[in-house]
């Protein structure tokens, strides 16, 4: 059997971190059909089993599991093949990163299953969860860790075998990104180490409620650009590469990196408006901060348009749209992303609803929070996911991505795209409306609540059907995966499939971008301005701590 250029080594280790993965996509999309039919009474749960157990699976098992796992074995596959194969240390690192990484997402996973840790995604203070599932958070972001230091132990020695160089653009957006999610964990971990752990086994009696929060926080929103760049990775440089061409502009891709790297950590705040204990000045100026990000993702939204409508006219599109008619559109592996990055403008602007300090007031805490992020994260990411998967294991199992299972793949984005407009819009009206969110009950005694749910879109049987379309695709997408993984036939020499990465003229970017002290310092200064002042009052003026509460 042919396998694509990837070495044994890494190959193995990707498609394990696709197998975590793809497994935590399915039991948390299952949860996700089991919470549409809990919200509105169609469904009762057995006693052992709580609405608040199964959507905390469902956060953690597609925002965090899925997600992260996806991300390392993009990059694993894809820094072996920009850089050169793994050295055996690179190897071993980052096997080990990856073993306790698993470890911890079990030992979460097994407290929540046991009905020990229904805390949410979140785990807000003064929610307490069994010990033992701080410590799986804990092992899972020193795994995330490991794996991240033993990337950049790669690109390192690439660097000293390449002195004076620029990196290729693959390596150099996968060490921004694991940068960026270096420093956002210290935040979480912080609050885990030196807040959880300590109070969750009785080594303290009280925990400081709202620190913990803006700890979390600090870490929850570079979260949402973790989960973003790998998808701008794709965006920029695999996309391209499908449709024939190169990559619009190199220093534009680093400079835009840089400024996420720079603008998404000292903005925490945005979700905290509505808290006591932090002034609104810093409130004020994390938003402004926020804002910031609007540069570099108009950037990335202007080079990829540019992209498209280079590439059409040279196809020979003419007059002012021609060129879109252009675009490959029978090949899914562009198709699905294109749908995703159509997905991200409203959620774009949503965002910037959600993070205006007066807007938020309207929104907070209501059901358009969740239909937000389900045109976030749970479509541009995860679809810009699903269009890399049809190609990604392929290439690491030497089989072939069907004719017949490129059908399947069409069905598969088209049936998610509009289940998940069915459900989010229902989401977003009924959040206008002021239904809240994270609620196993929707039928308030009150006529005016019950009112919202009347609505066609708003309506219960609508977010029932929509609910039920996205476990089927997403059951679908699953059914894929087994065919590209073990079962669709192997490709002969003519068909093995590759890793594509556009070619990227770097000639004239200035060598500063890649230099990381500089941006890793202006990061550090801009969270010391945001934070530091607003954090030290949480801990000079804090309340007395709170006690533990399991309302579950
Ligand atoms: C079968 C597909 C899906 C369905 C039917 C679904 C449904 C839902 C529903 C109804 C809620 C709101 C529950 C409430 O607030 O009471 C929710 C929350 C959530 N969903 Fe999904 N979802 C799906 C896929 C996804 C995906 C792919 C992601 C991310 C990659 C995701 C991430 C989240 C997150 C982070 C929450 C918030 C959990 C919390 O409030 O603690 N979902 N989902
Ligand atoms: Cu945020």
């Amino acid at each position: 059997m042919i396998i694509g250029q990837i070495a044994k080594g890494e190959r193995k280790l990707a498609l394990a971190n696709l197998g975590f993965a793809y497994a935590a996509f399915l039991i948390g999309t299952l949860c996700g059909l089991l919470q549409v039919f809990i919200r509105n009474d169609a469904l009762t749960l057995p006693g052992w089993l709580d609405y608040y157990q199964v959507l905390t699976a469902h956060g953690l098992l597609l925002a965090i599991v899925f997600t992260t796992f996806f991300i390392f074995a993009f990059f694993q596959a894809g820094m072996s093949r920009a850089l050169g194969s793994f050295g055996p240390k690179v190897l071993l690192w980052n096997w080990i990163g990856f073993i306790v990484t698993s470890l911890g997402t079990l030992l979460v996973v097994i407290m929540v299953i046991g009905g020990q840790a229904s805390v949410l995604y979140t785990f807000y203070a003064p929610l307490q969860a069994h010990g033992l599932f701080y410590v799986g958070l804990a092992l899972f972001v020193i795994g995330t860790w490991i794996q991240g230091f033993a990337l950049i132990g790669h690109y390192r020695v690439w660097r000293k075998q390449n002195k004076g160089q620029l990196s290729p653009l693959f390596a150099f957006m996968t060490v921004a990104t694991i940068i960026l999610w270096v420093i956002a964990c210290l935040g979480v971990v912080a609050a885990v180490l030196f807040q959880f752990i300590p109070w969750a086994f009785g080594m303290v009696d009280g925990i400081n409620v709202e620190l913990s929060r803006s700890l979390f926080w600090y870490f929850g929103h570079p979260l949402v650009y973790f989960w973003l760049l790998p998808a701008y990775m794709a965006w920029y440089v695999i996309v391209p590469k499908i449709l024939g061409t190169k990559v619009f502009s190199d220093s534009l891709v680093r400079l835009s990196f840089v400024l996420f790297i720079l603008f998404s950590i000292p903005v925490g705040f945005h979700h905290q408006l509505t808290e006591p204990g932090i002034a609104s000045f810093w409130k004020f100026l994390q938003t402004v901060l926020t804002f910031m990000v609007i540069i570099p993702s108009l950037m990335t939204a202007f080079s990829m348009f540019a992209t498209f409508e280079l590439r059409g006219r040279e196809l020979g599109g003419k007059g002012l749209f021609g060129w879109f008619r252009k675009l490959p559109w029978k090949d899914v592996r562009f198709t699905s992303i294109f749908i995703a990055m159509a997905f991200f403008i409203p959620g774009g602007a949503g965002g910037i609803i959600n993070a205006s300090f007066q807007m938020n007031e309207v929104i907070h805490n209501t059901l358009w929070v969740v239909g937000h992020f389900h045109i976030t994260v749970g479509t541009p990411v995860a679809m810009t996911f699903f269009g890399l998967t049809f190609w990604l294991i392929p290439y690491l199992t030497g089989r072939r991505f069907t004719k017949a299972l490129q059908k399947l793949a069409f069905i598969q984005i088209i049936s998610w795209s509009v289940g998940m407009l069915l459900m989010s819009t229902a989401q977003h009206v009924l959040g206008l409306m002021g239904a809240p969110r994270r609620t196993a009950y929707t039928g308030y005694a009150h006529d005016d609540a019950l009112a919202w749910f009347d609505g066609i879109l708003s309506n219960h049987v609508t977010m029932a059907v929509a609910g039920s379309i996205l476990f089927l695709s997403a059951s679908l997408l699953i059914f894929i995966v087994i065919q590209l993984w073990w079962i669709a036939p192997k490709a002969d020499v003519h068909q093995v499939e590759s890793f594509p990465i556009a070619s990227s003229d770097a000639s004239a970017t200035p060598k500063f971008l890649e230099n990381w002290k500089i941006w890793i310092g202006i990061a550090f200064v801009l969270i010391a301005v945001a934070y530091t002042i607003p954090l030290a009052d949480l801990i000079q003026h804090a309340p007395p701590g709170s006690g533990r509460f399991q309302t579950w």
